[in-house]
């Protein structure tokens, strides 16, 4: 039984595109393996945040896992800081990876962009070693991840490898796994950026109320011409609402397309919106339930615990390899 293993950053409201490439999946692998979902808090302390504003952020990400189908009996639900063997694996792990790699990053480079050197913390940059043991600690098999965050696995599989070189077979090799559709949702506002919670031009929120899900969708970037066909290149605004309806009604693109051929921009918009709050809405009234019931609290106490069991096994096992005393 493969062993999965997930996790969000709490650095704000969650997207449509979290929960289509992330969050709508979790669930499903619940009867494939041995699941570890967590809230990558420590991650979100990687650019500035407010202490208040990650508090929430962390809440609402543990009760919209719970709404989403994930079961506190099957999968281990927990955050990452509330098992410090996530922080003494990294402390291990940054000696094994190397500047220039992670000076390589499209993450890296793509948030620090804009940013003067003063003020790139250091958790930025080494923001793929706490990953990469995010995702050793557990001997994940197999890491559900947006295609955005590919790069990272691949960087924790040379790690793997490097490691298992000087000290035998100590770790597991983990591969990404990435769904075909929705794999990337797109801004509605500029289909040629990926739609993210911490760029909320052209997002759709998940707490957003249902006409502003209406309007949104209505108003998103669209192309010229007039209907509908799947282009990619000529048409990305058309593609990507086709992304996601189709996501969200389990079908490929090509099918989707299939299924507004013939119909004009306007009407077509009109039936992406109406799937989307079909979805929307449920889970929105879910998720709502669990906040005001704080079941949310027990489910992260035993999550951890269940966590911290399996954590502990790699980390004594990495201490032994490399040397440092366990008795
Ligand atoms: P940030 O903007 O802070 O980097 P984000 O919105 O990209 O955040 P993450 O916390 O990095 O969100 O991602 C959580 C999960 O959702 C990841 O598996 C990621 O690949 C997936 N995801 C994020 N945005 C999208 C998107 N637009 N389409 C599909 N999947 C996405
Ligand atoms: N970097 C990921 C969040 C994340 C993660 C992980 C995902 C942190 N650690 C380990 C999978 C496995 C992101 O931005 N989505």
């Amino acid at each position: 039984m493969p062993t999965i293993l997930s996790g969000i950053k709490p650095t704000g409201q969650l997207t449509l595109g979290n929960y289509i490439g992330a969050l709508s999946r979790f669930k499903e692998y619940q009867d494939e393996g041995e699941v570890y979902i967590f809230i990558a808090d420590l991650h979100a302390l990687t650019l500035p945040i407010e202490s208040k504003v990650l508090k929430e952020n962390s809440i609402d990400i543990a009760c919209f896992y719970l709404a989403s189908g994930l079961d506190p009996e099957k999968s281990a639900i927990f955050l990452q800081s509330h098992v410090s063997e996530h922080a003494e694996l990294n402390a291990i792990m940054q000696n094994y990876l190397y500047m220039g790699e992670l000076r390589r990053m499209t993450q890296f480079k793509e948030k620090s962009l804009s940013m003067k050197d003063e003020a790139i913390g250091l958790g930025l940059f080494a923001y793929p070693v706490l990953m990469a043991s995010d995702i050793l600690l557990y001997q994940s098999d197999e890491v559900p991840v947006g295609e955005d965050q590919r790069q990272h696995v691949e960087l924790t599989r040379d790690l793997v490898t490097r490691f298992n070189h000087r000290y035998g077979e100590i770790l597991r090799m983990p591969k990404a796994v990435t769904p075909k559709t929705g794999a990337r949702i797109m801004s509605l506002s500029d289909p040629s950026k990926k739609m993210s919670k911490s760029d909320p031009e052209g997002d759709i929120f998940l707490k957003d109320p249902m006409n502003i899900v209406r309007k949104k969708i209505m108003s998103a970037v669209t192309d010229c011409g007039s209907e509908v066909t799947l282009d990619p290149i000529g048409k990305p605004g058309i593609a990507n609402l086709l992304n996601i309806y189709a996501a969200l009604s389990h079908i490929s693109q090509e099918e989707a397309a299939k299924v507004f051929g013939g119909y004009r921009y306007g009407d077509f918009k009109k039936a992406v919106a109406e799937k989307v709050v079909e979805v929307l809405e449920p889970f929105q009234n879910e998720y709502l339930r669990i906040k005001e019931s704080k079941e949310y609290i027990g489910v992260l106490k035993s999550g951890e615990e269940k966590a911290r069991r399996k954590a502990r096994k790699t980390l004594t096992k990495v201490q032994k390899a490399v040397g440092l005393l366990t008795f």
